[in-house]
Formats: structure tokens, sequence, C-alpha cells
């Protein structure tokens, strides 16, 4: 896996953009240069199965001609179907281990963590990368737990976690640079660039901090 691609990863689903087309969001966020997508659709208001392939389906479509992948969260056989890129995963679902056994090879998988134990055990079960958090606090997931801060980064990477990592929870232009630095390979947000005013502003602003002062956009 290229871990630039985990430089800055929008995650979105149609519960996230309030009054918002999320196809605009999602063209506006490409524009912006986003490096990846993640399709989440989950919580109150999170469409049925059919309505959530076919904008899953467009998402896709989206990203691809942008050359930016399309990740699935949680839902397994929603990515198989969408011949997504890769599946984000949390702890309440079942090992990368298992899901990798059921998805086709090149897809990438990524984990939720949290702690030291359970970044180990991603590892162990063949992780491609992990998504560390909740970094700050967050109002977007309703069942968000304690923030663990720059240092739950520090000490993943302190206790010899090499695989890529991204933080997430309460990322937005003002942090996102100390995450980087505190250790991970990008940052993971949702409202910094689906609630924003302007989601193609929101994304250029948080890939110039992130980009160092050489770096060219
Ligand atoms: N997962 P925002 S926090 C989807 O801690 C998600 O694993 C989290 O939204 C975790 O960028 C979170 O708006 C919400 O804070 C991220």
């Amino acid at each position: 896996m290229d871990k630039e691609m985990l430089k800055l990863y929008f995650i979105m689903g149609s519960n996230n953009t309030g009054d918002r087309n999320p196809e605009q969001v999602l063209q506006k966020a490409l524009q912006g240069g986003i490096t990846c997508f993640q399709f989440r659709e989950k919580g109150q208001g999170a469409l049925p199965e059919e309505e959530k392939w076919k904008l899953g389906r467009k998402l896709k479509a989206q990203c691809a001609a942008f050359h930016v992948p399309f990740i699935v969260n949680d839902d397994v056989d929603m990515a198989i179907r969408l011949e997504a890129d890769g599946i984000h995963i949390g702890q309440e679902d079942d090992p990368a281990s298992k899901v990798k056994e059921r998805c086709p090879a090149r897809m990438v998988i990524g984990v939720s963590v949290r702690t030291i134990e359970e970044a180990h055990q991603a590892a162990a079960d063949g992780a491609d990368y992990l998504g560390v958090g909740p970094m700050f606090a967050t109002d977007t997931k309703e069942d968000a737990k304690a923030p663990v801060g720059l240092e739950g980064i520090r000490r993943l990477r302190a206790e010899g976690i090499t695989l890529p990592i991204v933080g997430i929870g309460g990322i937005d232009a003002s942090n996102a640079a100390d995450i980087v630095e505190a250790g991970a390979d990008g940052v993971s947000l949702i409202s910094a660039i689906s609630l924003a005013d302007a989601p193609e502003k929101a994304a250029r602003e948080l890939r110039s901090r992130l980009n160092g002062p050489t770096e060219k956009q």
C-alpha cells in the first residue's frame, strides 16, 4: 500500500453533509486535493441497502476520475459489491484476518484502534493501515470514546508499531500538522470538510498544512 494515499483521507456518508448533496461535497473535496475517500453510511439517517449501493456507485466513480482510492466502512459485502479499493473495519467487526479471507487480495484493509493491544492485534491480523482515535473530542461519531490525543500516536510508534497510521476525530486545519508530527502518515476527518462552508477550500487548506513548506502542491 502506498501510504501517501493516507495523507488527507476524507470520510463521508449522506448524513454528514447537512442540507448539501453528498456528491457535490465529494466533488469539491476531490478538487481540493483529498488523497483517499471512505464511504461511511452509518448512524442516524443512514440510507438503506439499495440506496446506499446506488450512492456508493456514484461516489466511487467520482473518486476513480481523480485516481483517489475508494474505501467502504464496515460493510464487507457492500465493499465487495462496489468493487471498492479497500475496507475499513472497527473493533466490533470481524478481525482483519477473517475479512481478508472474504475480500479480493488487492483490497486494502484498515482497522480502527485506540490502544497498543488493539494495534498489535490488528497488525498480527494483517491490517494494512491503522486509524487511531479519537485524537480529540468530536461530535460526529455518536459513540466516540475518550480522546487519546497526540500522545496516543507517539505511544504506538514508541511501542514499535510500524504500520501506516492516520489519526481520526476532531481534526481540522488547526491541528492536522501536529498529528503527522506525532508520527502519523496522515489525517482522516469528516466534518472539517463535509460541513465546511467551502469544502474545496477546506481540503486545499488542509493539504497545504500537511505538505511541508518545501513540498509542492
Ligand atoms: N471514528 P470528525 S472518531 C468516524 O475514534 C470516527 O475511531 C472515530 O469525525 C474513532 O472528523 C470519528 O468530524 C469521527 O471529528 C470523525
